[in-house]
């Protein structure tokens, strides 16, 4: 390991911070130690209708396997995301947006004015039939609506299910039926990039061959394009809303009610519904959003994620709302109309927390420094990063050039499933390691397993799991306790897996090396290689296909493709561009294979197992060595695959 570099924390920081080195220490033992004193006091941050007696009811294990938050309170999420600022700060901006094209004019929305849109459209959606517990899916693009939409299914109790718009029809149609939403909200088009993106056809053809229990559609004038709108199914967000009154009662939700759905790639099968409830999850959101950026109200803040992710839900909506934070909402992409476009939305509102993923700034990075400095930027005070590992490089390169050096960074490590923060820096607590995500948040206890599940102690590598339960984790797969289970619970008894392989350090700091499940993380999203197969092997001339990552400079991991035709195919350079196109057209864009390289056969062990480890290898480029071997049943497989790889 080359040496690594430590920023202490700074005598500004250590000094102001909310949480300082001690207090952290005190803080993170107590919420070990005496965590129904610890979380009651945490849960104090939010409005509850009817006080919780009991905290924490939760075990791992399988005979009594349960996770209960604050299980007889009750609470809404929506009215503490809103209604209790109005009397203090209704006229403090919730939601400040800017657009894709940065000459149409930003908007300002006001707590008060957040309160009567939501409320104006949870009144509609009940005069749509939605009721408390049905689902309503988003497939909205980054406009201040798309949390006007979430608050108001928050607000009467309905579940939203987000499907980020970049998705395809057949991804969206999959995710409407799975978990059998009747209303379905969108807009006509989205815009990013300078480029319109055609939602409300995409939501049409979903349903041609899905979903025939959708009952409605509502339908977000956003850029304003012609589009067909279908008599008795189709509605106007507009005219629903009209004549709707400004106020709508939030509906008394228990703690443990869904507040949400989240579809996410694990490493096998379709995407799981990652489910949400609402205590829990608005006590960690609110918590981690304060402690980790210093949230102090006024202060502005920008997370740059879509709410189509799990980091939009919590870190663009749930948690700064409930802070009563001005949350900075951004339509569009970092290199458009030029790669300072995200620095002049810093300046054009004084944004003092920003928080980004990796793969934005690699990509920044590379186009040079000019694009940063040539604007000011005086007034950021943290950063954050999220999503992937951050490479040393490109932590440097964001904390001197975009940062002066004068801001921390975040890097925080957390999953759909986690709901928020796990492991994460503190600015005022926290010495930074650049590419460490560091130190465990409150109530969380990361460990490392190895491969035979036993606990490892000290520096070392391996599997990360977490040994108890917090607040923010998820209750369930929607409609599938036993996947649920198995996926997360069975691999090391007793613990919550992640998925994740890390390394601690000799002072305990943790390092995420990357999945060590088939799962890929693209530009910070997670695909299941299985889901990429499937897509594949629905293409008439696909007989087999195999999908592995490989390392990408910008993406931080690309999509490499074995695929094996039917006997006969002419394994052309038109048929590699036809199924690149074909998995864009069943996933969406973010999908789109790298390399595709035609196989006459998969290396497979005799059992008939494909042996994803040599396919990693080549896609790596690492051919040297490609391990034990011996165990294949054609050997030779290996060498067509070393001799025909195509040039990425
Ligand atoms: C929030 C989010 C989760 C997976 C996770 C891990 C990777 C996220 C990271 C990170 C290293 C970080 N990941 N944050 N790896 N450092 N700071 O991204 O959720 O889309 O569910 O992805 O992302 O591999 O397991 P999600």
């Amino acid at each position: 390991m080359s040496e690594v570099t430590v920023h202490p924390v700074s005598a500004e920081w250590a000094d102001k911070a909310l949480i300082g080195a001690e207090a952290y220490a005190e803080k993170y033992r107590r919420s070990l130690a005496e965590p129904d004193a610890f979380w009651a006091e945490e849960a104090k941050r939010l409005d509850w209708i009817k006080p919780f007696t009991r905290v924490k009811d939760t075990s791992f294990n399988v005979d009594d396997f349960r996770i209960r938050w604050f299980e007889d309170g009750t609470l809404n999420l929506a009215a503490n995301c809103l209604d209790r600022h109005l009397a203090d700060h209704g006229e403090r901006v919730a939601i400040l947006w800017e657009a894709d094209d940065p000459a149409t004019p930003g908007r300002r929305i006001t707590y008060r004015e957040l309160y009567a849109q939501t409320c104006r459209l949870a009144n509609a959606l009940k005069a749509q039939g939605v009721k408390r517990g049905d689902r309503v899916t988003i497939y909205l693009p980054m406009v201040p609506e798309a949390a006007v939409a979430m608050l108001a299914c928050a607000r009467i109790g309905a579940v939203h299910s987000i499907v980020f718009a970049g998705f395809s029809p057949e991804a969206l149609g999959g995710r409407i039926d799975d978990c059998a939403s009747d209303v379905v909200i969108t807009a006509d088009e989205g815009r990013r990039g300078g480029k319109t993106i055609p939602l409300k056809a995409n939501v049409d053809a979903a349903l041609e061959h899905h979903a025939p229990n959708v009952k409605s559609v509502i339908v977000l004038r956003h850029t304003g394009a012609d589009v067909p709108m279908v008599a008795g199914r189709d509605i106007d967000w507009a005219d629903a809303v009209a004549g709707q009154p400004g106020d709508c009662p939030p509906e008394e939700m228990n703690a443990e009610d869904p507040l949400f759905i989240l579809y996410t790639s694990g490493s096998t099968g379709k995407p799981k519904g990652v489910l949400h409830t609402t205590g829990g999850y608005g006590v960690w959101v609110s918590m981690t959003h304060e402690y980790t950026f210093d949230y102090r109200p006024g202060q502005i803040y920008w997370c740059a994620a879509d709410i189509g992710w799990v980091t939009g839900h919590s870190y663009v909506v749930y948690g700064p709302l409930a802070n009563g934070a001005t949350t900075l909402m951004f339509e569009g992409v970092p290199n458009f109309p030029d790669h300072s476009r995200f620095w002049q939305v810093v300046d054009k509102y004084g944004v003092e927390i920003f928080y980004a993923a990796p793969t934005a700034l690699r990509a920044l990075m590379r186009e040079g420094d000019d694009w940063v400095t040539r604007t000011d930027r005086s007034t950021l005070r943290l950063l954050g990063s999220v999503g992937e590992p951050i490479n040393p490089e490109a932590w440097e390169w964001y904390y001197n050039v975009v940062g002066g050096g004068r801001c921390p960074i975040v890097d925080t490590w957390w999953q759909t499933e986690t709901g928020g923060h796990m492991i994460t820096p503190l600015p005022g607590a926290t010495a930074l390691k650049p590419g460490s995500a560091s130190t465990p948040m409150f109530g969380v206890q990361p460990a490392l397993v190895d491969g035979e599940g036993q606990l490892i102690e000290g520096a070392a590598e391996g599997a990360l799991v977490i040994t108890d339960s917090w607040p923010g984790q998820m209750r369930t797969v929607y409609g599938d306790d036993e996947r649920f289970f198995q996926t997360y619970f069975s691999t090391f008894p007793g613990y919550y897996f992640t998925g994740d392989g890390c390394r601690r350090d000799e002072d305990g700091y943790y390092w995420i090396t990357g999945r060590i499940d088939d799962v890929i993380n693209v530009s910070g999203h997670r695909m299941g290689t299985a889901e990429i197969e499937s897509a594949l092997v629905l293409h008439d001339l696909v007989a087999e296909a195999a999908v592995v990552g490989m390392p990408h400079d910008i993406k931080g991991q690309g999509i490499y493709a074995y695929v094996t035709t039917i006997a006969g195919t002419e394994d052309s350079d038109d048929l590699r561009r036809e199924l690149i196109q074909w998995v864009r057209k069943e996933i969406g864009p973010i999908a789109t294979p790298d390399v595709v390289q035609f196989a006459p056969a998969l290396p497979k062990t005799r059992s008939g197992k494909i042996m994803r480890r040599i396919l990693r290898k080549i896609a790596e480029n690492d051919t040297g060595n490609l391990g034990d071997t011996s165990t294949l049943a054609d050997p030779g497989v290996v060498d067509d695959l070393l001799a025909n790889r195509p040039e990425s």
